[in-house]
């Protein structure tokens, strides 16, 4: 009886998955579709303190499905954390999602990794690499500048 319950569940979740596919309006995830990761305008701000800076990026996926910003690290740091910030009060995440044509910004005030146990202090002028790993594509490192601490980047 147990296991019939069980599977009876599985099926109606699995309909359910198969309707919200073929939704009027949702055109994205379907069972082909991939996600196409690219990363730019990443930086970090030259920080004021010795154990502690900020990282910022944006990953733009091209592609028809969803990923997951899983994790990053960094040659300068050997801890480096992912947050959000809500209502000015910041919050570490376990992922970020990277939704199917759409983009995750990390941004001054926003998003924003959080770079701890500091191997050697960035600064202007200086370069940090980063590697995101993500739930479905490839790991993805990039080489950023680290840029005065009052930079904004434009648009
Ligand atoms: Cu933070």
């Amino acid at each position: 009886m147990r296991r019939l319950a069980a599977a009876t569940a599985a099926l109606a979740i699995g309909a359910m998955a198969l309707t919200g596919c073929g939704s009027p309006g949702s055109g994205h995830n379907d069972a082909d579709a991939r996600p196409e990761l690219k990363v730019s305008g990443g930086y970090v701000p030259q920080p004021a303190m010795d154990d502690m800076a900020a990282g910022y990026f944006t990953v733009t996926n091209t592609g028809g499905a969803d990923d997951q910003l899983t994790g990053v690290t960094s040659d300068v740091a050997s801890d480096v954390t992912m947050h959000r910030t809500e209502s000015n009060m910041m919050q570490e995440v376990k992922s970020f999602t990277v939704p199917a044509h759409g983009r995750l910004v990390l941004s001054t005030g926003g998003n924003h990794l959080m770079l701890m146990g500091m191997r050697k202090k960035p600064t202007v002028g200086g370069k940090v690499s980063f590697t995101l790993r993500f739930a479905k594509s490839a790991p993805i490192t990039v080489t950023v500048p680290v840029e005065p601490a009052t930079y904004r980047p434009k648009g």
